[in-house]
């Protein structure tokens, strides 16, 4: 997997190669990232990729040229275009592992009030949101989908972590987990995980997760009772 960051802020992008797991995959070259600074792409005297909005309103819009160029610079056959926006499908675990099967992602980042229409309707392939809410950019919002996405690419994740134990896998929330001591400030770990019995611990977590689900997101039993 490839990712191609169109942002004004390259380098706030490139910290992800210093965090954590994304930034051992990069290094071991599981996953790919590139920066690429949109207001290189400015043929303006002063370097301006943003302007006043036609028909009037509050604040300044990107662009078209600049962002046009900087797809165009790294766009390959197999590429798929993503514009962070509130107004894009908003993301959950299901589009993460239809995106994870992807090769080459071109993550662009609004600022301002966003991008000229005309590269939405003619060069995104889809519009991605991370919730309903605005921010000042879409760095953080690509950082979430490559993080998130990520975490499907082989070898990125441990051989002891695995996707499959995690929260919305299976639509439902992950079950209570425990580590050492066994007793904490008078708090023991559930006896059953002590056990040793893996076929109890087993139908223990199953129930634990469908507890959790109904007394936390119960709109994911729903959901899942839907499909
Ligand atoms: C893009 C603001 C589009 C407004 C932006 C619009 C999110 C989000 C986000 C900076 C950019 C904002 N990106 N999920 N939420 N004209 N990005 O807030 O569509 O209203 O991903 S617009």
């Amino acid at each position: 997997m490839r990712f191609d960051v169109l942002t004004l802020f390259p380098e706030f992008v490139l910290g992800l190669q210093s965090y954590g797991l994304i930034g051992k995959a990069i290094e071991a070259g599981r996953i790919e990232l590139g920066s690429i600074d949109i207001r290189n792409f400015s043929r303006d005297k002063h370097r301006r990729v943003d302007d006043a909005i036609f028909g009037g309103g509050p604040g300044m819009l990107m662009t078209p040229e600049p962002i046009y160029e900087s797809i165009q610079s790294c766009r390959r056959a197999e590429s798929k275009v993503l514009f962070l926006s509130p107004q894009g499908r908003v993301l959950d675990q299901a589009l993460v592992q239809e995106l994870a099967q992807e090769e080459h992602l071109i993550l662009l980042c609004g600022h301002y009030e966003g991008i000229d229409q005309r590269i939405i309707d003619h060069y995104v392939d889809m519009e991605v949101s991370i919730g309903d809410y605005v921010l000042t950019g879409g760095e953080i919002p690509a950082m979430v989908l490559i993080d998130s996405i990520s975490r499907f690419i082989d070898g990125v994740l441990g051989n002891e972590e695995s996707v499959t134990e995690d929260s919305h896998y299976d639509g439902l929330l992950k079950y209570p987990v425990y580590t050492r001591p066994r007793v904490f400030q008078g708090h023991e770990v559930p006896e059953v995980l002590l056990s040793g019995d893996h076929g109890r611990i087993e139908a223990w977590r199953q129930e634990q997760s469908l507890e959790v689900t109904r007394q936390k997101r119960p709109d994911l039993l729903k959901k899942s009772s839907d499909n």
